[in-house]
């Protein structure tokens, strides 16, 4: 039967990116460095999961060896500083029918979960904004981006989700908006619902259990 609900996190909660993306570009102008990511760089972007990963692919698909791996760590962290103070202004909502389904969620008695590549600083200052309460009181467990290794389209975030969960894969469904996020819980058992985002609508999701444009209280009814 079914006992969790593993959510992820930008791009089904709450439509993140373009804040993600203007907390990269502001720091970016703030330290000189000449990058600047349109809404178009960042779709093509967006295929690698990490933002510390996204800057290096940025970096070597213009043929640059700086900044090294370690300043990108460091103008990061800076990102993370700068999403959480954009967020903490009232930055983002959450998408049409999240709030209710996790209501229900729990008046059901369900679990709650993340899996996310994002970092965990980023939960925290989505749920505040939107709970407003820090993400510990909205979700059970929280399994987020560098406490794996490999990021998705590898499982490891969704087992390790599953691991805290003490759960397995069949006594839980995962959401998600992109094609990355979907292959991710895929090979980590799951089943997938798939809310594709602005950024992930024209990805292939049909590995997914059922693709809808919003998520809302009536599905669980439909999940044994
Ligand atoms: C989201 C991501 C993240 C965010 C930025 O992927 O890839 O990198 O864009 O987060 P998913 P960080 O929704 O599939 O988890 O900058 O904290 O890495
Ligand atoms: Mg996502």
């Amino acid at each position: 039967a079914l006992k969790a609900l593993i959510f992820d996190v930008d791009g089904t909660l709450s439509e993140t990116e373009d804040v993600h993306r203007q907390a990269f570009n502001e720091t970016f102008a703030e330290h000189g460095i000449d990058w600047y990511w349109s809404r178009e760089d960042y779709a093509w972007l967006l295929r690698t999961t990490g933002g510390k990963e996204r800057m290096k692919v940025w970096r070597d698909s213009l043929k640059q060896s700086v900044p090294s791996v370690e300043t990108i760590a460091a103008l990061h962290a800076e990102k993370t500083r700068r999403f959480a103070d954009i967020v903490a202004e009232g930055g983002l909502s959450l998408r049409p029918g999240v709030r209710e389904l996790i209501a229900e969620a729990r008046t059901r008695g369900l679990r709650l979960a993340v899996a996310t590549t994002t970092n965990r600083p980023n939960v925290d200052a989505l749920c505040r904004c939107c709970w407003g309460v820090p993400a510990a009181e909205v979700f059970d467990v929280l399994a987020a981006g560098d406490e794996v290794s490999r990021k998705k389209p590898a499982p490891d975030v969704f087992l390790l989700a599953l691991q805290r969960l003490k759960l397995s894969a069949e006594e839980c469904v995962a959401f998600e908006d992109s094609r990355n996020g979907v292959i991710s819980a895929v090979r980590a058992g799951l089943r997938v619902i798939a809310t594709p985002s602005t950024y992930t609508q024209s990805e292939d999701v049909s590995e997914a259990s059922a693709v809808l444009d919003a998520l809302s209280s009536e599905i669980l009814s439909a999940i044994v």
